[in-house]
Formats: C-alpha cells, structure tokens, sequence
C-alpha cells in the first residue's frame, strides 16, 4: 500500500487512500453503525449551548478522558472490531493509540467545524490517525497563522487513512463542511494518543 505525501508547509500529512478495501469497509461500517450507542452530546460554544451536528463516542483504554470545547468524555471500552483496527494502524504508524473518537456524519447535514486536535492531553506533537467508512466527504485544511498559504483540499474516501503528525495541529486547523446533497453516512475514527 503506497502512501500519499501531502506537501504544505509546516504539516505532515500521510494519506492511504485504500486502507480497508471496499467490501470489508462496507461491512465495518455496518457492524460499527449498529454496534456502538450513538450520542448527540451537547457543547457550549461562545456561551451558547448547541446539540453537535453529528453522533459520537468516545473509546479506549479505562480510565481516559478527552476535554473539548466545555465537554468531558470518558472513555467506553473498545469495540473488538475497533481493536483489530488499531492493531492494523500501529503496524503501519507505530505510536501508543490508546484511545479514539468516533463521529457518525447522518448525512451532509451533519459536519465538523474549524479546529485543531492541539488539547494538552495530546501532548506538544500529537499524532493522528483518520479513518473514514462510508460516504466521502472533503476534508479541508487552513494554515493557523499564515492565512496566504492555500488551503489544502482532500475527498476522504471510503476506507482511506490519513494520517496527522509532527506540527500540524500547531499550524493547521481542519474542518468538515456541511454538503447538503449527501444523504449517505460517514463514519470517521480518530485514532489518537492522551497522557494522563
Ligand atoms: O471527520 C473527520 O474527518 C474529522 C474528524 C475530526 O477532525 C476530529 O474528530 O477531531
Ligand atoms: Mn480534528
């Protein structure tokens, strides 16, 4: 499998377009679908409460927390089939994933907007690993500080892995726009790294 090398400044972007081949992915994501008990938390964001655009869960080992815009998850146990998943990524990206985040996109309506994954539990480097099931959907990313540099524009297909590392979340902030034409489901698992 022959990665892909994203060239922007001050980014590492590694992207595996056929991580998980189409019949298997297919499969995953059904399992996964039905499998998992979906939340639609709530966040606070500049002081008013919202139902995120999107479901979510949040697992790995016990004990874990991840904080993010006023909201505390904990982590739920692995998933057997999120576990092989993890042992498969290590073995291409060898860092301690010791938890992830999942996000179920309902269909174009459902999105994520403009941030970095720089939380202090992530440590000064993070590393990420993003696998997308289902409908592909853009991907897009803007420099933090340097606004001239173009924005990098990727369709993260199904069962592609991208992965994030080095300096990235420090320069780059991602986001994954609303298109309201799609009505078929994403399912995106951000493998990551948190230190107690
Ligand atoms: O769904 C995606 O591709 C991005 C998810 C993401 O940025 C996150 O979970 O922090
Ligand atoms: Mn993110």
């Amino acid at each position: 499998m022959q990665p892909e090398h994203i060239r922007a400044a001050d980014a590492e972007l590694v992207l595996y377009r056929r991580f998980i081949a189409p019949p298997d992915s297919a499969r995953l994501l059904a399992a996964l679908d039905a499998g998992i008990q979906w939340r639609q938390d709530r966040i606070r964001l500049f002081g008013r409460e919202h139902a995120i655009p999107r479901l979510q869960q949040f697992q790995g080992e016990p004990g874990l927390h991840y904080r993010y815009s006023g909201l505390l998850l904990e982590t739920k146990p692995w998933h057997p089939l999120i576990e092989q998943l993890r042992r498969r990524i290590k073995a291409l990206e060898p860092a301690p994933f010791n938890c992830v985040l999942l996000n179920l996109y309902r269909d174009g309506n459902d999105s994520m907007g403009w941030h970095s994954d720089d939380e202090p539990e992530l440590g000064p480097n993070p590393v990420i690993a993003s696998l997308s099931l289902g409908q592909p959907r853009r991907f897009v990313l803007r420099h933090r500080q340097d606004r001239q540099q173009p924005k990098i524009e990727l369709l993260l297909d199904d069962g592609s892995l991208l992965l994030m590392r080095g300096s990235t979340q420090h320069h780059w902030q991602h986001a994954l726009p609303r298109t309201r034409s799609i009505c078929r489901p994403r399912l995106n698992l951000t493998f990551r790294c948190i230190s107690d």
